[in-house]
């Protein structure tokens, strides 16, 4: 057992799904709506890009709206907002929404993006995160010449929410997401853990712990 039960343990977190990192949007490429896929200033994104697709099963599909509740996708801009390269803006006066739907049995999670303004001049931003529904994240700030980050470590007032969403996560900022560009946004997916699958590593755990026990004793 004293040698056994290493492996063992190491087999039970085996089974459980791990989180993938995935490629973060950059929205550099031939990613948008066109022909060829080719963008110049203006071009709409493609509605697939980012969506994660494995083996065949889609994982997550990440939608872009010009504007909050608008058909029209997310546009694409090479450069011009504050040193950032290739950025995803929205409607003149409008709030752009990226949308991260994962599928049945899929959860997603929001790590960072950044957001730069258009000719560096300052513009007051209002960034929200919706899971499903619900309002899990609201910030009011100004970007100016640098870009800012948000991301899931504590840094004061921009610090995304510790948060896996089955309901899909609604990335909002607004009202001028045609002077402001989003870009860099990483996020994970995994699949949820099935309640089997669950019961089992705990019950490897406490199989593990019962082991050492009798060891110690
Ligand atoms: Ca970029």
């Amino acid at each position: 057992m004293k040698r056994l039960a290493p492996a063992f343990l190491l087999g039970m977190l085996a089974a459980l799904p791990a989180a993938a990192s995935v490629t973060p949007l950059t929205f550099s490429g031939n990613i948008c709506a066109t022909s060829d896929g080719k963008c110049s200033n203006g071009s709409f994104v493609s509605q697939t890009y980012g969506d994660v697709v494995v083996g065949g099963q889609l994982q997550l599909d990440v939608r872009y709206a010009f504007t909050v509740g608008s058909p029209e996708g997310i546009a694409f801009w090479s450069t011009g907002y504050a040193g950032l390269k290739d950025v995803a803006y929205g409607a003149l006066g409008g709030t752009p929404e990226i949308a991260f739907l994962p599928a049945a049995g899929y959860q997603v999670k929001l790590l960072s993006f950044e957001l730069g303004s258009w000719g560096g001049t300052e513009r007051s931003t209002q960034v929200s995160l919706l899971d499903g529904a619900t309002s899990v994240f609201s910030q009011a700030f100004s970007v100016a010449r640098t870009p800012v980050t948000f991301d899931d470590k504590n840094k004061a007032n921009y610090a995304l929410p510790d948060l896996w969403s089955t309901a899909g996560l609604r990335l909002r900022f607004g009202p001028d997401g045609y002077d402001v560009g989003i870009d860099n946004i990483k996020f994970q997916v995994m699949p949820v853990p099935e309640p089997g699958t669950l019961a089992l590593f705990l019950a490897g755990i406490g199989m593990m712990g019962f082991a050492i026990r009798r060891r110690a004793g």
